[in-house]
């Protein structure tokens, strides 16, 4: 892999962050966040239902795309009422639609260690999944992770654009080790435009707290 630009420098997440509006889901760079270095990207989510992220506009139709970046979830809590609205997704690659996303879960799992809800004192049943939109605009499911909590994770994600028919991929990683490598991605019709990293979707009204994130690379 040859590392070809580096990206998000958090002087510049700051000029972006002073521009969104408050009492939404919100941003700030605090020491408190950060996992390498000084400073970090504080998530705050406060019961709304908005995005709010960093955006990395340096990809142009890449074709293929590697990003990694380490999250903890700090004080995070998701309540896990059911599947469909207690999950968040942090990441997504862009074309201006997404076109990769990753997502972090707290599945509602009657006889797991948790009972559903996610955050402090109770670890649930937290997961990080990804996913690949194909040409169709279907979501390739590609695999999923125990989130621990209170440590910080490295993930990563390696998509390739295809030639034509389904022979484009995508592979999920959890701190250097593989969750998932999914072949068979019908997606040659467009390439990574964009990267959004924060609260990028799927906000839910029962998530509180705050998250943390940091060390984003992007490669091509
Ligand atoms: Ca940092
Ligand atoms: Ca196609």
């Amino acid at each position: 892999m040859t590392k070809t630009f580096r990206v998000l420098s958090l002087l510049g997440a700051a000029a972006l962050i002073s521009m969104a509006a408050s009492a939404n889901t919100s941003l700030a760079v605090t020491n408190a966040a950060a996992i390498d270095g000084n400073f970090g990207l504080e998530v705050i989510f406060d019961g709304t239902t908005t995005n709010a992220f960093v955006e990395d506009q340096t990809p142009a139709d890449e074709s293929t795309y590697n990003v990694e970046f380490k999250l903890r979830a700090n004080n995070l809590t998701i309540l896990a009422a059911n599947d469909a609205t207690s999950r968040h997704e942090v990441f997504a690659g862009r074309f201006p639609a997404n076109l990769i996303r990753m997502e972090i879960h707290c599945r509602l799992a009657p006889g797991g260690p948790g009972t559903g809800n996610c955050g402090p004192g109770n670890d649930g049943q937290w997961r990080a999944k990804a996913y690949a939109r194909n040409d169709n605009n279907t979501w390739k499911f590609c695999g999923q992770t125990g989130f621990v909590p209170t440590g910080n994770t490295t993930y990563q994600i390696e998509w390739v654009q295809g030639s034509g028919g389904a022979d484009g991929s995508i592979r999920f990683l959890k701190n250097g080790v593989e969750v998932r490598l999914c072949n068979n991605v019908d997606n040659d019709d467009r390439g990574i435009n964009a990267a959004r990293m924060g609260a990028t979707g799927r906000v839910d009204a029962t998530t509180s707290g705050t998250s943390h994130m940091d060390s984003f690379v992007s490669t091509r």
